[in-house]
C-alpha cells in the first residue's frame, strides 16, 4: 500500500546550521539529504521542493555553503543541505574540511533515510561524482539520482544525457534518475513521490 504523508509545506523552516554531530538537531525525525558538486543546484532544488524562493540560500559565489543546514518540514522530516564537493577554487585544506563534514554526517547520522544525489544533466559526471556514488553504494545507502538544470538542454537531448550519466556512474538498472528543473519545476512531483513513499514514515508515525 502506498502511503502519502500529509505535509504542510507552509510549515517548512530553516532550523539550524551545523558542522559537528553534537550540533545536529536533537530528535529522531527522518532525514533526507542532498549531495552533489558545488553549484549543481542543491539549494535551488530544496527551495523548489518546498515552494520557496529563498529558504535555502542560493549562493552567488559557488562553494560558499561550508556548513550543513537543516530544514524542518512540518515537524515530520528534515531536508539536510550538505556542502557541495569538488569545487576547484578552494584551498586543499578547506576541501579536506568539507569532506570531513560530509562524510561524518553520512556515516554517523542514524536517522538519515535517503540520499538524493544531484548531477548536472548537461555534463558527464566527474570523478568526484563517481566516487560519491561508489561510496553510497558501498555504504548501502538508499539513494536516487537527480539530473538538474533540465531546462538548459533541448528535449531531444534528454535521453542521451540520461544514459550517459547512467553509464558513467555505473548505476544499477533499478536506480532511478529523475530529470529536474528548478526553473520549470519539472521532476518535482516525481521526487516528492520518491521521498514520501517510504516505510520510514510508517515506522515514525504509524507504529
Ligand atoms: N537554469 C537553471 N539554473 C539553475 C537550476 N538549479 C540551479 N540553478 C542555478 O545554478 C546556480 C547554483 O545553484 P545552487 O542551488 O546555489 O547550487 P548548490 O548546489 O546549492 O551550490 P553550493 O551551495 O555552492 O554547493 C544558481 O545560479 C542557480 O540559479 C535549474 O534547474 N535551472
Ligand atoms: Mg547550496
Amino acid at each position: 500500500m502506498k502511503l502519502k504523508l500529509n505535509l504542510n509545506l507552509n510549515n517548512a523552516r530553516f532550523e539550524i546550521t551545523a558542522v559537528r554531530p553534537e550540533q545536529y538537531p536533537k530528535n529522531d525525525l527522518p532525514e533526507i539529504t542532498f549531495v552533489g558538486r558545488s553549484n549543481v543546484g542543491k539549494s535551488s532544488l530544496i527551495n523548489t521542493m518546498l515552494n520557496r524562493k529563498n529558504l535555502a540560500k542560493v549562493a552567488a559565489t559557488p562553494g560558499r555553503t561550508r556548513v550543513i543546514n537543516f530544514y524542518n518540514i512540518d515537524d515530520k522530516l528534515y531536508f539536510v543541505d550538505l556542502p557541495g564537493y569538488g569545487f576547484a577554487k578552494v584551498p586543499k585544506t578547506m576541501k579536506t574540511g568539507w569532506k570531513d563534514i560530509i562524510e561524518t554526517y553520512l556515516i554517523e547520522r542514524k536517522q538519515l533515510k535517503k540520499v538524493i544525489m544531484l548531477v548536472d544533466i548537461r555534463h558527464s559526471p566527474t570523478s568526484d561524482d563517481v566516487l560519491m556514488h561508489e561510496w553510497l553504494k558501498a555504504m548501502r545507502k538508499s539513494y536516487v539520482v537527480v539530473a538538474t538544470k533540465l531546462d538548459k538542454i533541448p528535449r531531444t537531448k534528454i535521453k542521451e544525457r540520461i544514459s550517459d550519466i547512467r553509464s558513467i556512474l555505473k548505476l544499477e538498472d533499478d536506480v532511478k534518475i529523475i530529470p529536474f528543473s528548478s526553473e520549470t519545476r519539472q521532476g518535482r512531483d516525481e521526487l516528492w513521490d520518491e521521498i514520501l513513499d517510504e516505510s520510514y514514515f510508517v515506522e515514525s508515525y504509524f507504529s
